[in-house]
């Protein structure tokens, strides 16, 4: 009975800890004026994780450091903010932040917005995707009103950013997709000069290197690209040399190539698409040349064909749309510019 509270207790808290592993360089002392709560070497077999427990039944512990080597857990007190924990020296220690953001230096900040490193490329309308080893790819976008090739790789665990290789083909309002096998499918958008985009391409996250596939039928950007659950990619509408487009195509990862798929009933750019629970995917909003839509249609994979839904409330576009943890749709915002939110 007990043991079953201790670790249900665990579990719950979990999601409010983000620990920093601190390589041999990184030595940390306290601040003077930072109050150390307690200081415990915990027995031999111990883990971070009774760290991690210790600091999460302590009162105000926002900050605790383990000494791998020697399983001292050291946890500090709520003042113990930014600025009060530096590093020097060389031991294996770990950071944790509980109920506390990782900031610069390995140190705990108050939850909320954090400074962290800069790209090394300015960028409007590119794309951003976690990939499965943590690190963040980013690819793309204008810069000065020309589309970038370049692309670059985010490491949460220093705040760095480092080059990345760069694509064969400069995109903006383009897509970025995981694949199931963690690859990164990136298609279409503007490559500049009124060239619009029907090339794709794959990053492999082991080798860091882009190849080109194949490509769809349609060239496109403000378009949107979803994963379905037979591993194909979705690709619908978008914009191409001021026609709005109603084509969606499909990607098939294991032959590389792409098949025209049902027509959506209305053109659109600038919409969104979401997977249902069902498995279905939802398309909402975005524009027909000046007309703004309220209209929603969902895609079947299964019959490779789309239905109309009910509309929206209000028409959207270049709107954002987010799939809550019960797969319900949030909609919010758009054009023009809109607060409403609404659920589908
Ligand atoms: C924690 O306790 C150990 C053992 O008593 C001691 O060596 C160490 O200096 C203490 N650390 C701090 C930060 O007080
Ligand atoms: C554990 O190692 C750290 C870092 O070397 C040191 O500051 C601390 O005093 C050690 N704790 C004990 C109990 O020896
Ligand atoms: C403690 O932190 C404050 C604020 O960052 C700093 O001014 C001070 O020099 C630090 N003291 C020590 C002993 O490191
Ligand atoms: C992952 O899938 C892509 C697309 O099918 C393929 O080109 C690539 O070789 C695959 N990578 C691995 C490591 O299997
Ligand atoms: C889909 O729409 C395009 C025009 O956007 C049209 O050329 C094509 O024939 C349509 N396909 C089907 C199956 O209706
Ligand atoms: C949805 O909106 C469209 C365009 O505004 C309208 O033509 C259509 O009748 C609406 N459908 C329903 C079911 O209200
Ligand atoms: C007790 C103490 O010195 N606390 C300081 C911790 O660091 C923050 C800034 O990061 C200061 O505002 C606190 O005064
Ligand atoms: C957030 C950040 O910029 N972190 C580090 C990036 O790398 C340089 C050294 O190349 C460090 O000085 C930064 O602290």
């Amino acid at each position: 009975m007990h043991l079953i509270l201790v670790i249900s207790l665990l579990i719950s808290s979990i999601d409010a800890i983000i620990i920093s592993q601190v390589h041999r360089s990184s030595l940390f002392f306290t601040n003077s004026s930072c109050a150390l709560l307690s200081n415990i070497t915990l027995p031999a077999g111990a883990s971070i994780q009774s760290c991690i427990w210790q600091c999460a039944h302590q009162d105000q512990c926002p900050t605790a450091v383990y000494y791998h080597d020697n399983r001292t857990c050291l946890m500090f007190s709520e003042d113990c903010q930014s600025g009060n924990i530096t590093s020097s020296g060389d031991v294996r220690a770990s950071v944790i932040c509980y109920r506390r953001n990782l900031g610069s230096n390995n140190q705990c900040s108050p939850r909320g917005w954090t400074k962290t490193g800069y790209m090394h490329v300015a960028r409007r309308l590119p794309t951003a995707s976690v990939l499965s080893n943590g690190k963040v790819l980013v690819t793309g976008g204008f810069n000065g009103g020309i589309s970038q090739n370049s692309a670059e790789l985010y490491d949460p665990s220093t705040g760095n950013w480092t080059m990345a290789r760069s694509m064969s083909v400069a995109r903006s309002s383009h897509t970025a997709s995981i694949l199931s096998n963690g690859t990164v499918l990136v298609t279409g958008g503007l490559n500049g000069g009124g060239i619009y985009l029907n090339s794709a391409e794959l990053y492999d996250q082991s080798a860091g290197s882009w190849t080109m596939t194949g490509y769809m039928h349609v060239a496109r950007e403000y378009h949107t690209a979803s994963i379905l659950s037979d591993g194909k990619v979705l690709v619908t509408g978008g914009f191409n040399s001021a026609i709005y487009l109603n084509s969606a195509e499909l990607y098939d990862p294991l032959t590389g190539t792409w098949t025209m798929t049902g027509n959506m009933s209305v053109a659109r750019g600038y919409h969104t698409a979401s997977i249902l629970s069902n498995g279905k995917v939802l398309v909402t909003g975005g524009q027909d040349g000046g007309i703004y839509l309220n209209s929603a249609e969902l895609y079947d994979q299964s019959t490779s064909t789309w239905a109309m839904t009910g509309n929206m409330s209000v028409a959207r576009s270049s709107h954002a749309a987010a799939t809550l943890l019960d797969k319900t749709v949030l909609v919010i915002g758009g054009c023009c510019p809109l607060n409403s939110a609404e659920l589908y």
